[in-house]
């Protein structure tokens, strides 16, 4: 190998250090003495950040066709940057080294974490097995954002519909690059479709709704007019619900009692037509049914709430995926968004003051039997009130344990999502 070679050779290794500790480099070490420590290491960054990359896609190059070399997928080199990652510019000469390593390199796709323009809107709105009613939907939803001059975007997410929604959306996109698609592999549910559809909204502003056809797209201006009035979350409120009666009994209770519980006084809050200050959805998480709660967990975290009335319409297609299971989940749900919000971060203080009731009374119950035997009660193992006294005190013991070991775990907690991407369309 030439001496040329064997520099290039080492300088476009990530692997340099190695390969170099062998004969090739021994004799090349003159060259690489001018290259600073700190060049070579960014070499080795850039090199390794390229392998990386995910592979092209088949449309790029046949399924059949030899792979590239990773040195063409090359990004443009750089103008090394000074100050925040302590990097310092590299020698005339490490640059012409680097550039000898990569080919020319054919124009780069916007780099994956490059900030994207934000925009003035995004409609999300999550799904499953709506494909009769999404053409109709785009429909109308153009008509509508075409009046606001508004700059937009529309998330569709396919929650792994089983029906044709995701081709219908494939084609929406193809018509339309504003709409945009995200298509789970499996059915997640619809907290975890909000939450990804917030995560990749641009929006200042984001509108949810249904797929179903049952929120009205007319009533967008309407909430954003209230968003601009200064609101962070605008609810609708399906004041004239057009559904079944099994929809419409369990709903009022569901409303009335997290009203009650939350201390924000809404008439629907699982309506699916909200607007929300960006600021809303990038700080609210939402994931198992949590999305009924939305409102209340803004609410908790200190947003302005409030809720419009907002038409409703008959179900046109398909049918409602509420059932009882739902019902009991979302109730469920309750108790965890009323758990996390205020004792999420302090779980001793809900446990450890439960436990110690317990452990209290139990205690209380020993001692007075205790003193009633020194007065001269012949026995008070054999009396019920003594078998009390002392499950009260394990059970509070553990309930402080179990306070502890939440602490512990918040402590160490770290969040994980729950949800796994399919398709993207942007
Ligand atoms: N992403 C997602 N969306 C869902 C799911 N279930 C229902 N939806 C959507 O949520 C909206 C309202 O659902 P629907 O069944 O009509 O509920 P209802 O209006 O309360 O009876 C519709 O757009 C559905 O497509 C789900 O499991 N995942
Ligand atoms: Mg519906």
């Amino acid at each position: 190998m030439s001496l040329a070679r064997t520099r290039r050779h080492c300088v476009a290794s990530w692997s340099w250090r190695s390969r170099c500790s062998g004969s090739h480099c021994f004799f090349g070490t003159e060259w690489l003495i001018s290259l600073s420590l700190q060049s070579l290491e960014r070499t080795r960054l850039l090199t390794q950040e390229d392998e990386q990359q995910p592979p092209q896609p088949p449309s790029h190059r046949g399924e059949g066709a030899p792979r590239r070399s990773f040195h063409r997928r090359r990004r443009p080199h750089r103008p090394p940057t000074q100050g925040t990652t302590g990097e310092t510019a590299a020698a005339p000469e490490t640059q012409a080294a680097v550039k000898a390593a990569a080919p020319a390199a054919a124009p780069q796709p916007l780099r994956q974490h490059a900030q994207p323009r934000s925009l003035d809107l995004s409609v999300v709105i999550p799904l499953f097995n709506e494909e009769q009613s999404i053409e109709d939907l785009v429909r109308q939803l153009r008509d509508v954002l075409s009046t606001i001059r508004m700059s937009y975007e529309v998330i569709f997410v396919d929650d792994g519909s089983s029906d044709g929604s995701f081709n219908v959306l494939r084609r929406a996109h193809q018509q339309n690059p504003r709409i945009k698609v995200i298509r789970f592999r499996r059915n997640y549910g619809k907290s975890a479709a909000l939450s990804v559809g917030f995560k990749s909204a641009r929006g200042a502003i984001v509108i949810t709704m249904d797929a179903d056809l049952q929120d009205d797209p007319r009533e967008i201006p309407n909430l954003i007019r209230r968003i601009r009035e200064g609101y962070d979350l605008v609810s609708g409120w399906k004041k004239k619900r057009r559904d079944p009666i099994t929809r419409t009994i369990p709903s009022k209770f569901f409303n009335f009692v997290t009203s009650l519980m939350s201390g924000l006084k809404l008439h629907d809050f699982n309506c699916g037509l909200k607007a929300y200050r960006s600021a809303v959805v990038k700080e609210v998480r939402v994931y198992g049914e949590l999305h009924r709660y939305i409102p209340a967990l803004a609410h908790f975290s200190g947003f302005r709430v409030t809720e419009v009335p907002v038409e409703h319409r008959p179900r046109k297609f398909g049918k409602s995926k509420f059932g009882a299971g739902r019902f009991i989940r979302g109730f469920l749900d309750l108790l965890t968004v009323l758990f996390t919000t205020r004792y999420f971060r302090r779980p001793l203080h809900f446990f450890g003051a439960v436990g110690s009731l317990f452990a209290l009374a139990g205690l209380v119950i020993n001692v007075w039997l205790s003193i009633l035997k020194l007065l001269g009660e012949t026995s008070i193992s054999n009396r019920p009130l003594f078998l009390v006294g002392i499950l009260l005190i394990v059970v509070g013991v553990q309930f402080v344990s179990i306070g502890l070991l939440g602490e512990m775990i918040t402590k160490a907690q770290h969040s994980e999502e729950e949800y796994s991407i399919r398709e993207t369309i942007m």
